[in-house]
């Protein structure tokens, strides 16, 4: 609570802002970049957006998304805070953003990962809530301002988002109780926000889907399971590396699997990895073992080897903390 107060404090007491998020961002990201946006504009605020990455197409339903300038724009803008939301270290921005906007007075870090670095000079890092989304929500509620309509849209997408579509454990009731105000507060049709976000896909993200699903593997006992996607699979579909994006959640669902994990091949030859658990392995402790993070269930790392090493290496990991764990049945080292 204290925490809230001190932002708000601080929000109050300077007048120019900039909010970014991280690379290649998602629902949570965009959602809850815009809704502090509009939120900070309804106190009267000037405020800019920069982002590395283009809002992707699926998120350009949402209002004000094309007041989101690229890093191009920042020049010598110099506002007097700069908040960063939803990114879990500051380097997550882009390397030019993270050295080009500077604020005069303070930088802001608003994140809900638990291995988020308390970057900021004011830190709001919320491991419990759902989503970056659901923190902005509950921020403007400390304030007791009214949310608008557009800030409902936003933060209810980036609820959505985070949660799976309220599929993961994150949905709480405390999570279903908040996005249903924001339906009514925002009188929007969740059916047709789930379409905006998740039935525009371009066709040749699904020729690459067809092609990952292909490279699937289970290991002898069943609990791991692995994909792996290559540069020359981007070149034959007409797609990139973020339209890998999803499809790990895919392959966590085979029976009887605990250990999801899906291997990027990026330009540079290095892997990209992102992991899912049922909840046996901390797969956010799995990553740190290899200089990433993220969440219990799902969290991701980046390895500087060739993508076929990199599965050996992380399905290695992964078998050792299924056995560790089925030894001690007790706290859990990953
Ligand atoms: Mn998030």
């Amino acid at each position: 609570m204290r925490n809230y107060s001190t932002l708000l404090t601080l929000f109050e007491q300077h007048h120019t802002f900039a909010l970014s998020t991280h690379l290649n961002p998602d629902g949570d990201a965009i959602g809850s970049e815009m809704s502090l946006y509009l939120f900070l504009k309804r106190l009267g605020k000037s405020v800019k957006m920069f982002n590395t990455d283009a809002v992707p197409l699926n998120y350009r339903f949402l209002p004000f998304w094309d007041s989101i300038q690229n890093a191009q724009a920042v020049g010598t803008y110099r506002p007097e805070v700069l908040v960063v939301l939803d990114a879990s270290t500051l380097e997550r921005i882009g390397k030019t953003l993270s050295k080009t906007l500077l604020p005069t007075h303070a930088l802001v870090n608003i994140d809900h990962h638990a291995t988020a670095e308390a970057f900021g000079d004011i830190n709001l890092i919320v491991p419990s809530a759902s989503s970056t989304s659901e923190i902005v929500y509950k921020l403007i509620k400390h304030h007791q301002t009214p949310i608008g309509k557009a800030c409902a849209l936003c933060l209810y997408t980036g609820l959505m988002f985070d949660t799976g579509c309220f599929r993961y454990s994150n949905a709480t009731a405390e999570t279903h109780r908040i996005a249903a105000e924001l339906i009514e507060i925002g009188d929007f049709a969740p059916d047709e926000v789930y379409r905006n976000v998740y039935e525009q896909v371009p066709v040749g993200k699904i020729r690459l889907l067809s092609d990952v699903l292909r490279t699937l593997r289970v290991t002898d006992n069943g609990k791991i399971a692995s994909v792996y996607a290559t540069q020359a699979m981007f070149r034959k579909t007409g797609t990139t590396a973020d339209a890998v994006e999803g499809i790990v959640n895919q392959i966590q669902t085979v029976a009887g699997v605990e250990v999801a994990l899906c291997v990027t091949e990026l330009k540079d030859g290095s892997a990209k990895v992102s992991l899912r658990s049922q909840g046996q392995v901390d797969v956010g402790k799995l990553a740190a073992k290899f200089n990433g993070g993220g969440h219990a269930r799902a969290s991701g790392c980046r390895l500087m080897m060739p993508y076929p090493s990199a599965i050996t290496a992380l399905v290695a990991s992964a078998q050792e903390c299924i056995h560790q764990n089925t030894k001690t049945n007790k706290s859990r080292d990953c």
